[in-house]
């Protein structure tokens, strides 16, 4: 199918103002009954135009028109949909379909998982449900009737409030549900099973109560109480923060084993990934417990960012989906702690959107054509879409950014908009000139920045020279400068802030100023400035930029005295950083790896916070990820970074032997649980310490690692023991993970975790254990979950492995993508990108892994969502 581009959107030809949709739940059978009203929209411009329906799988058993039914000549029914021309401005139309969720295992529209009905409808699923135009900006108003034995689904749930229920004549019960709100077919919803509900209130600062409802298999029920504390912690701060509140009087939530994402915003009724809903202090992590809390907040505050201000077309996913992560990052740091919530965000954006943007997949926030719009929920989309929020923000300041959302959601309330609309009320709120910040939204790859200092004494002068350039991406040979806010300070000799005048500025002041580069090159002259400085460029990371030119005794420095909490962090991470690679190229000329007695004391040094901050010293002792590593390599080399890394570890270890033996002790299993950062910091530096341990004493160490297995109280000290026991090809491995299975193979979360740990292992039979692991009983592709837990960890997670030079890694992941692909082609083609880092490796990886790219290519029945995306990987 020809690609669709940005700029050939053209308004809808018809406009839905009611849909009532009427479902016969039946697992094989369906039926589907749906009313809408429409009329002509002129903004379309073309007079006559016939109606166009989306459709897929549909078996149409009628259309009546205004009431009348249409004969076959009427109407053109094809692959994609219903066309029916000749018809007036306005009318009523009414279909009767049959679907079959339970064959519906792409869980794409209506599906069933466990025995219950769900739906998922974006970005195209709705088709998948009834004839509609399924595009976001047609907003309607919407009532579904649910229809359902009542022993199988006594719960029926839709969006928006209950209106009415009843019992038919033959036993089966119904309900009503009617959404006041005009929304888009993606935020439609349905769901009807056999669900616990779990339900709490919460009154809005207006005085409404709300009434509050998670929906979770039959003995989950003990595992929603973070879940809803964060609902509501959520509710609250988007009142405080952003002044909204909620605008229904009951909010559902969902849970669902059996999910393509990690969850989804409908109307009234999210439906969540169970992943991202249950926890327990025994069966999820910290991590586990952060992510839900992220996500809740996130999808609620889709109401209003998503819901009741859509997006005009796919094209402008961004501007729903960069804001809302935005806002959730900003939840994170309000509720959690502000440095070690940015340090995280910024981790996972470097890990996954920066790597995007290096390869063939890269594209801009904003793509400008794409064949399905299932392969653009990406990092760049989400992720740097936040950054480039966070950046206008930065750039004109918080008031007026607050102003600027108020003013963006006053005006397009109720519906569908673009990115222009938000920033054109950014721009009038500032006044401030957006026109080149544009490029953020347009132009894909991540700038390189790179400063210069220069301190004339004499004369009480820095001069700073900041340097942009950006590689060419797919699409994009030439890129013009960006507008890139660069937040900074200047740290003296004595690690005090300097106080400087910048050229323009009335007095000198100490602290952090924003400067606007916008040229490729630019120089920024400070006066009055009492000793040469260490710069201190992009304060929590203002831009998604990479930045260079520090020598490694200013990172040090700045490492050291920083005022900036992040800056602090990202110094040290980048002097260790270069340390590493310094190993890496050692290595790579068969020399011993010396390791940097500066680094072990950086490390000392972070250990002398574990009392006062546990969770920023645990932070600052990982070492940074193999990721980043091969992110900073010409070209990537497996083999010697996993061995860099080891062989630090081990030398830094042996340095501070009895320092990390004593951290890694067992937790204190009668210490009530607590998330708070210092207990969460204190479980995450047992884990960091016991990998050291690991690495400089073998013996200690596993020892210490089957101490903390057994005896941890959470899930997140025995899950931080096991990973690294898999590391090892010992009987200690054999028997804790034959425990751990056993223990809990009756509960998928924990066993997806069982089967990640082992596809992201260093151990030297990975390979052996992975392929069978993919024959395991337990092993469903049919659950995505599971298939990420395995197939998309070892790819994406395990690059020793994976990047195996025998190249049975790649021919392992590409073999079961093409498998998926036959049963859900959404998972399938968000495996690929695995792939899209072939040009970053030596000649054979490179012949290998474009193999595996053309082996699925081959296969004529690939999938038009995993072609598109092995075909943009491959180029
Ligand atoms: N809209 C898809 C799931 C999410 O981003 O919230
Ligand atoms: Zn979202």
């Amino acid at each position: 199918a020809a690609p669709r581009r940005l700029d050939e959107y053209r308004p809808p030809a018809f406009l839905v103002d009611t849909v009532d949709l009427i479902f016969d739940l039946d697992p094989a059978a369906t039926r589907v009954r749906a009313s809408l009203t429409l009329r002509r929209n002129k903004a379309h411009g073309i007079a006559d135009a016939p109606l166009e329906l989306d459709g897929e799988g549909l078996d149409l058993r009628s259309v009546l028109l205004d009431g009348e039914a249409l004969g076959a000549n009427r109407y053109a029914l094809g692959d994609h949909g219903l066309t029916i021309r000749d018809v007036p401005d306005e009318f009523t139309l009414d279909t009767e379909v049959i679907i079959a969720p339970e064959r519906n295992s792409e869980l794409s529209g209506l599906y069933v998982s466990g025995g219950d009905f769900f739906t998922q409808c974006e970005a195209e699923g709705f088709r998948r449900i009834t004839f509609f135009p399924d595009r976001p900006d047609v907003m309607a108003r919407y009532t579904a009737t649910l229809i359902a034995d009542p022993a199988r689904c006594p719960l029926l749930l839709s969006n928006g409030n209950p209106v009415d229920r009843g019992t038919l004549p033959d036993g089966r019960h119904w309900a009503k549900w009617e959404d006041p709100h005009p929304k888009p077919s993606y935020l439609f919803a349905l769901v009807a099973g056999d669900l616990v509900s779990v339900h709490d209130a919460f009154v809005t600062r207006s005085g409404r109560q709300v009434q509050l409802g998670i929906h979770v298999r039959r003995g989950d029920e003990d595992k929603v109480d973070h879940a809803m504390a964060c609902l509501k912690r959520a509710m609250r701060w988007d009142e405080e923060a952003f002044g909204l509140e909620y605008d229904l009087d009951i909010f559902n939530i969902a849970a669902v084993s059996d999910f393509n994402m990690g969850a989804m915003e409908n109307k009234g009724l999210n439906i969540f990934n169970t992943a991202l809903v249950l926890a327990r202090p025994d069966t999820a992590t910290d991590a586990d417990y952060q992510r839900i809390d992220r996500v809740i907040a996130h999808e609620y505050f889709h109401n209003w960012t998503g819901d009741r201000v859509t997006c005009r077309d796919w094209f402008q996913l961004s501007l729903k989906e960069g804001l809302t992560v935005f806002r959730d990052q900003e939840y994170g740091a309000a509720t959690t702690d502000a440095a070690l919530s940015r340090i995280d965000d910024v981790k996972m954006l470097r890990a996954r959107q920066f790597a995007e943007d290096a390869g063939p997949l890269a594209h801009p926030v904003r793509p400008a054509a794409y064949r399905k719009i299932d392969n653009f929920y990406t990092a760049t989309v989400y992720e740097k879409g936040a950054e480039v929020v966070r950046m206008i923000r930065t750039i004109i300041g918080h008031a007026a950014f607050r102003r600027g959302f108020d003013r963006y959601i006053a005006r397009n309330d109720n519906s569908a908009a673009t990115i222009e609309d938000f920033v054109a009320a950014m721009r009038e709120e500032s006044g401030f000139d957006f026109s080149q910040f544009m490029r953020w939204y347009e132009q894909a790859g991540t700038p390189q920045l790179r400063f210069e200092g220069e301190y004339d004494a004499a004369a009480r002068r820095y001069t700073l020279t900041l340097r942009q350039m950006t590689a060419p991406t797919p699409g994009q040979a030439h890129k013009e400068p960006f507008l890139i806010p660069v937040a900074m300070g200047l740290i003296g000799p004595d690690g005090a802030e300097l106080e400087a005048r910048l050229e323009g500025e009335a007095d000198a002041h100490r602290g952090t100023r924003v400067l606007l580069l916008r040229a490729a090159e630019q120089r920024f002259v400070f006066e009055e400035v009492a000793a040469p400085p260490v710069p201190s460029l992009l304060r929590g990371f203002s831009a998604p930029v990479k930045l260079s030119g520090h020598d490694t005794a200013g990172l040090a420095h700045l490492a050291a005295h920083d005022t900036d909490g992040f800056s602090r962090w990202e110094a040290g991470q980048e002097y260790a950083t270069r340390a590493l690679l310094d190993a890496i190229a050692a290595l790579q000329r068969g020399e011993a790896v010396a390791t940097d007695p500066a680094l072990v004391a950086a490390m000392a040094a972070a250990l002398d916070l574990a009392q006062e901050a546990p969770a920023l010293a645990a932070r600052i002792l990982s070492l940074p990820g193999k990721d980043v590593l091969a992110d900073r390599m010409a070209v990537i080399d497996p083999d010697a970074i996993h061995e860099a890394l080891e062989t630090s570890r081990a030398a830094i270890g042996r340095a501070l032997r009895d320092r990390f033996a004593a951290l890694c002790g067992a937790e204190d299993a009668s210490a009530p649980f607590s998330l708070d950062p210092a207990s969460m910091g204190r479980r995450a530096l047992g884990n960091v310490a016991l990998a050291y341990l690991m690495a400089a004493d073998p013996a200690a160490g596993l020892d210490a690692a089957q101490r903390r297995f057994e005896t941890a109280p959470t899930m997140t000290g025995r899950l931080g023991a096991l990973a690294l026991l898999a590391d090892t090809a010992t009987p200690a491995r054999d028997a804790a993970l034959a425990a751990f299975h056993a223990r809990w193979r009756g509960d998928a979360l924990v066993s997806d975790k069982w089967f990640r740990i082992q596809a992201m292992a260093t151990a030297p039979d990975t390979l052996d254990r992975v392929e069978a692991l993919t024959r395991h009983a337990d092993f469903d592709l049919r659950n995505p979950n599971r298939f990420r837990a395995l197939v998309q960890a070892f790819g994406a997670g395990n690059q020793r492995w994976f990047h195996d030079a025998s190249g049975r890694g790649y021919a392992l992941v590409a073999r079961m993508i093409g498998e998926v692909d036959r049963v859900n082609r959404q998972i399938a083609a968000r495996c690929i990108d695995v792939f899209a880092s072939w040009q970053r490796f030596d000649p054979a990886r490179q012949a290998l892994m474009r193999g595996a790219l053309d082996a699925l290519l081959a296969d004529p029945a690939l999938s038009a969502n995993a072609r598109e995306m092995a075909e943009r990987a491959r180029a």
